[in-house]
């Protein structure tokens, strides 16, 4: 059967230059161009340096987007571990808000992209399709879906996101019984996340109760990177001279990654030490990776792989998979031909760069049970490093 080509529209003189990728980006400072009332807004700064402490006490510098606003932490946790923290602070923003976000770069270009909630493209900061952020910009956008994002700098991107410029963005459902009131939950539980309900009879019914939240953000760290400047390896810009070699990328090691140090949701380790992940080593992070939850309770496992490796988690219980990437499954409109689906007690799930599986998990008694998240090179497929954690279950 032959494809029926659907012709495309003429583009009118004035507007050919929309239509280009940009080799060289434009760079823009000012408000959004087409301001609405926001209901929700919040601000964000990059970038901060920090570093990420190991345990043998040495650091590695990563870069992180600040946000401004948040209080700050309560004794024993570090003052400033809530501005500034790798990974960057989660974004918890109730769905359907229509969202404000004031960005400021100091010093140097960067962007910000909401990925997965596919605002219009002067909005979304995707780098090389729209332009890169000098001073201050406001992004706009309204999120459709509840569900596990993150946001990012897509400025050089490969360093700029090995470097730390990225946390999670958590769009949160209404509570059912009281659907029409915007809402976030505590990072950490309870909370209701977006779900198939079999018994629902209205749209907003379509959530999950949870008591507890983890959050499994897999990473991985070439330190030889980590030395890296701002804008190493970036083609040079001839906007005139359009042939010229030096418009295409440069020779680097940005193609050659070679992961030393693992991480699981800010809590690091370097590739020779196997020691399991725990709660009590890390006040803020610690109770994400490794969460306590009782019997007969609900736990929300909201994975994320940041890491370049390809990530492999393994629960020794059952789960039920119910979101994809931002997408409930079996959830209408968008989704209702989909269903959830149960992994069974030991069965790996291999999630590549950028996937968010979020995870249910119903234990009935109480146990330890052991998780692993193995790491892969994902070009050649060897295992290069097993983290190990546990959720623990008391009566
Ligand atoms: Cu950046």
């Amino acid at each position: 059967m032959a494809i029926k080509i659907v012709p495309r529209g003429d583009v009118p003189p004035n507007q050919i230059n929309d239509y280009f990728k940009f080799s060289c980006p434009p760079e823009f400072n000012g408000p959004n161009p087409d301001p609405l009332p926001p209901t929700f807004s919040f601000s964000r700064k990059l970038l901060v340096g920090i570093d990420l402490l190991l345990p043998d006490g040495s650091k590695v510098p990563m870069w992180v987007i600040e946000d401004p606003d948040a209080p700050d932490a309560p004794h024993p946790l570090p003052k400033d571990i809530l501005r500034r923290s790798f990974p960057s602070p989660t974004l918890r923003i109730p769905l359907d808000a229509l969202v404000n976000a004031d960005v400021d770069c100091n010093g140097n270009t960067h962007t910000i992209h909401w990925h997965g909630i596919e605002p219009t493209p002067m909005n979304d900061g995707v780098g090389h399709l729209s332009f890169e952020v000098t001073g201050h910009f406001t992004y706009q956008y309204q999120p459709r879906q509840a569900g596990t994002f993150f946001y990012h700098c897509h400025k050089n991107t490969v360093l700029h996101f090995e470097m730390g410029l990225y946390g999670l963005l958590l769009i949160d459902p209404p509570d059912p019984s009281a659907p029409a009131v915007p809402v976030t939950y505590p990072t950490g539980g309870p909370g209701f996340a977006a779900g198939m309900n079999p018994n629902a009879l209205l749209p907003t019914d379509h959530v999950i109760h949870y008591d507890v939240e983890a959050l499994w953000v897999a990473d991985d760290i070439d330190s030889r990177w980590h030395t890296l400047q701002h804008n190493a390896f970036m083609q040079k810009c001839v906007p005139d001279d359009p042939d010229n070699p030096a418009n295409f990328s440069q020779d680097g090691i940005l193609n050659d990654f070679r992961p030393d140090i693992f991480v699981m949701t800010g809590i690091a380790r370097r590739v020779s030490d196997p020691s399991a992940f725990t709660a009590a080593e890390n006040p803020l992070f610690g109770p994400l990776v490794a969460p306590t939850v009782k019997a007969g309770q609900t736990l929300l496992v909201r994975t994320l792989v940041a890491a370049y490796a390809v990530a492999q988690f393994t629960l020794d219980i059952d789960v039920e998979v119910i979101a994809m990437d931002g997408h409930a499954l079996g959830v209408p409109p968008l989704q209702q031909y989909s269903r959830p689906l149960l992994v069974r007690a030991g069965t790996p799930i291999r999630l590549t760069t950028a996937r968010r599986w979020d995870l249910i998990v119903r234990p009935t008694s109480p146990r330890v049970v052991p998780v692993k998240v193995e790491f892969f090179n994902n070009i050649n497929g060897r295992l290069l490093y097993t983290a190990t954690t546990s959720i623990t279950v008391t009566k």
